[in-house]
C-alpha cells in the first residue's frame, strides 16, 4: 500500500497563518471614532481559533489614552485594551482572543481610539494568527 498526503509546516492547525498589516495609521487625538487598519483574509474555511493571537504594535506617547479593539468581519467588537498603561509609551503586546464564533474569511480590523488630549501616536503594525 502507499500513503500520500500533504503537510503544512508552521502551524498547529495544519494551515495556521499569520496575517500582518504594517502600514502606519495616525490616530487622531482625543477622538471617539478612531481609526482602523484592515487585514483581509480569504481562501480559508471554518472559524477562527479559540486562542487566536492578535499582536498589536502602537507607537504613542501616553498609552493610557488608547482604546484598542479588534473588529471581526461580521462587526463583532472585541476590546483588547481600554485605557490602561497610564503614562507609559506604546502598546506592544500580543493578546489571546477567543474567536471561535467568527468565520476566518473576511475583513478583520484593528481599531484604535485616542480618548484624551495632547499625546498622540499611530498604529505601527498588527497581525493576527489563525
Ligand atoms: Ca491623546
Ligand atoms: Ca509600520
Amino acid at each position: 500500500m502507499s500513503i500520500t498526503g500533504s503537510y503544512t509546516a508552521g502551524g498547529g492547525g495544519g494551515g495556521t497563518q499569520t496575517y500582518t498589516n504594517t502600514t502606519d495609521v495616525s490616530i487622531p487625538d482625543n477622538n471617539s471614532t478612531g481609526v482602523t487598519s484592515t487585514i483581509a483574509v480569504s481562501g480559508r474555511t471554518g472559524n477562527a481559533p479559540s486562542t487566536t493571537a492578535v499582536a498589536v504594535n502602537i507607537v504613542h506617547t501616553y498609552s493610557g489614552d488608547l482604546v484598542v479593539e479588534l473588529v471581526a468581519p461580521d462587526g463583532t467588537v472585541y476590546t483588547l485594551s481600554n485605557r490602561v498603561g497610564g503614562s507609559a509609551d506604546n502598546i506592544v503586546k500580543t493578546y489571546t482572543v477567543n474567536l471561535s464564533s467568527e468565520a476566518i474569511n473576511g475583513s478583520w480590523k484593528l481599531r484604535a481610539k485616542d480618548r484624551a488630549a495632547t499625546d498622540t501616536g499611530y498604529i505601527n503594525s498588527w497581525s493576527i494568527t489563525m
